[in-house]
């Protein structure tokens, strides 16, 4: 039971006067839990969503934020948020959450967004939206905005990927989702699901050879010591949902509800302009710590996902009305 409610006041120690916290204990504490690095955005503005709740509420919500799989990995964190041990969430559609909600995972697929307008047009409108719903439909409460985890790159450790042909037979670390396994074996490569917990080891004892992600993962997480290249293949966007668990959340009354998700989603948006900011002198600065960039012809990687009919076997598992949405921002896929 993470959701403590306090009817004693406990007083914390004398000369906190400087202190933030309430002068006793919250009568609502959420502990929100996430995979990503002490030092990626989404981490500083969680905690600075949390200092707003805790002024807003007048000290009644306090949120303990978990960054960097300190709860555990996202397989752990996802068990522990349907039983109500974790209040809040960030996890990617595409990740452990698919597990749960199939279609969640939609907006993963190889190469649908050109840039970020398409991406936002789609998530914060009508496909977005029949996501929130599908999410809604197990217990989890999602809220609006979902926050930036960036379009991935291939990073490897033993050769330089330039062509599909070149990803063959590769051991490539993807997260525990369906979809990023059919991906990559849709490559041609040999996809192994891990935890981002379990990532950095991985690839330091050679479980796998190479992974993918967003190059401010790449660099928060450290990967660049143990990874020797980056193909810059964009071949999907991904972002994270912030879900609560339903019902530690209507437990909340009402109007401060509505405090945690209004600092919550402007996080969200202040995040995306975060990760918008760092995209310009990221590949500059993992180039310094010895990561060695290639911009590969994107064309052969979408190709090589039509002709492995990648497109045609998740169009049917995500069902026409998914896929029409889905098609009105990106275009025609199959
Ligand atoms: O696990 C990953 O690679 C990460 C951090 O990008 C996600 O959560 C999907």
């Amino acid at each position: 039971r993470t959701f403590l409610q306090t009817t004693t006041s406990v007083a914390l120690a004398a000369g906190a006067g400087l202190s933030v916290r309430p002068a006793r204990a919250a009568e609502f504490q959420l502990r929100w839990g996430f995979n990503l690095a002490e030092s990626h955005p989404i981490t500083a503005r969680a905690r600075e969503a949390a200092e707003r709740v805790l002024s807003e509420t007048k000290g009644r919500v306090e949120i303990n934020v978990f960054p960097n799989n300190q709860l555990g990995g996202d397989t752990d964190m996802l068990s522990q948020l349907r039983a109500g041990g974790l209040d809040l969430f960030l996890n990617s559609g595409i990740n452990v959450l698919s597990t749960i909600v199939p279609s969640a995972s939609i907006y993963g697929l190889g190469f649908i967004f050109p840039d970020y307008g398409a991406v936002w047009k789609a998530m914060d409108g009508q496909l977005g939206d029949a996501l929130r719903t599908a999410i809604g439909k197990v217990n989890l409460v999602p809220m609006a905005k979902m926050w930036d985890n960036g379009f991935r790159n291939i990073t490897t450790s033993s050769k330089q990927i330039n062509t599909p042909a070149d990803l063959k037979g590769v051991k490539i670390r993807v997260p525990v989702g369906a979809l990023w396994t059919s991906m990559f074996q849709a490559f041609g490569a040999a996809p192994t699901a891990i935890n981002y917990s379990e990532l950095y080891s991985a690839l330091q004892t050679k479980i796998v050879d190479g992974q993918e992600n967003s190059l401010a993962n790449i660099f928060t997480a450290n990967l660049f010591e143990v990874q020797k290249y980056c193909a810059l293949t964009g071949h999907m966007w991904d972002a994270f949902f912030c879900v609560a668990n339903k019902r530690n959340w209507e437990a909340i009354p009402q109007d401060l509800r509505a405090i945690v998700a209004t600092a919550i989603n402007d996080a969200a948006m202040a995040e995306r302009k975060d990760m918008a900011t760092l995209a310009t002198t990221l590949r500059g600065d993992l180039a310094k710590k010895g990561l060695i960039f290639n911009e590969p012809d994107v064309n052969a990687f979408r190709d090589a996902l039509r002709s492995a009919g990648f497109y045609k076997e998740w169009r049917t598992k995500y069902g026409e009305e998914l896929w029409t949405m889905l098609e009105s921002t990106a275009g025609k896929l199959t």
